[in-house]
């Protein structure tokens, strides 16, 4: 029997640093700062702090698809948070979000900067604010949020469950891994079931809801989150691979991907993003050479 097997949980909860997950570095029980430090602010209409997680991915696609369609007061400079280096910490990100969670937006376009935090408010603030990829409709706009809340309230359990268990606990315990696999298989066949007689995922046309569910979703069916492609058997889910593969081919996903990723091949990474030309000239590989 594993040492977990035989765990009494004290009378009185306390934190144990040296629970060797990935990110026991960075976990803590308290909110608030660390460190004192002030957030960068270029000239952009938009200041969006964050990195290339799922979450973050989010809202570097959404302002990509602003730019696609021209609206050109969606420009932003992304600065890159490092979670891992716990710069969600210092005293800037905290004033923009209690929470020190990536991704969090400041809108400087109005006489006094406004900030928003939680990646589905951010889509939506973005959604309304420019009145695009939401449907105008009353119903149909019920059903994107719907949709949107859905996502804000499965993922966790597909990455802070899951994900958290499959690929980042510090040993393979049997049943949270089973808890959390048989959860998100019926997420996804929820969604699979959903998509069987349409292209996306509310109204006919892209929305917030697709741009906040692919990056999870759709990433997992494509085989890029925790290499449990074969362990979910997620090529089984037909309706969401079709789905994921069209969205892929969006040239504003396929920047918007690129935005604060730190992870991949160096040619995929634009740290921070100021101006359209990075994606072609200030790549890693590119810095690097
Ligand atoms: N519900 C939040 C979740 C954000 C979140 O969990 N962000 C993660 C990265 S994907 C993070 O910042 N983690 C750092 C930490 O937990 O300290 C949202 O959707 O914005």
């Amino acid at each position: 029997m594993s040492e977990s097997q035989n765990y009494i949980p004290p009378k009185i909860w306390t934190l144990d640093k040296e629970n060797g997950g990935k990110f026991a570095n960075i976990n803590r029980p308290t909110s608030g700062s660390t460190h004192e430090k002030e957030l960068p602010i270029g000239k952009h209409p938009f200041q969006l702090y964050s990195q290339g997680t799922p979450n973050g991915v989010k809202v570097t696609v959404m302002l990509e698809e602003l730019l696609e369609l021209g609206v050109k007061e969606a420009e932003y400079d992304a600065w890159l948070i490092r979670i891992g280096k716990g710069d969600q910490f210092s005293s800037g990100f905290v004033e923009i979000n209690p929470n020190s969670k990536i991704p969090s937006l400041l809108d400087n376009s109005n006489s006094k900067a406004f900030r928003v935090f939680e990646s589905g408010s951010i889509l939506l603030y973005l959604a309304d604010k420019f009145e695009k990829f939401i449907p105008k409709d009353f119903q149909e706009r019920t059903e994107c949020l719907t949709w949107l809340f859905w996502q804000m309230a499965s993922a966790p359990y597909l990455g802070g469950g899951f994900g958290h268990f499959y690929a980042y606990a510090p040993e393979k315990f049997e049943y949270p891994i089973n808890r959390f696999s048989m959860e998100v298989k019926r997420q996804l066949d929820v969604l699979d079931r959903h998509l069987s007689n349409k292209n996306f995922i509310c109204s006919e046309q892209y929305t917030i809801s697709d741009i906040a569910i692919w990056p999870w979703y759709g990433a997992l069916v494509l085989g890029r989150l925790y290499g449990a492609e074969e362990f979910l058997d997620v090529k089984s889910y037909k309706n969401i691979l079709k789905w994921a593969k069209m969205i892929d081919e969006r040239p504003a996903v396929k920047r918007g991907r690129m935005v604060n990723r730190i992870t991949g091949e160096l040619y995929t990474q634009l740290h921070e993003r100021h101006n359209a030309n990075d994606f072609a000239n200030k790549t890693q590989d590119k810095i690097k050479s």
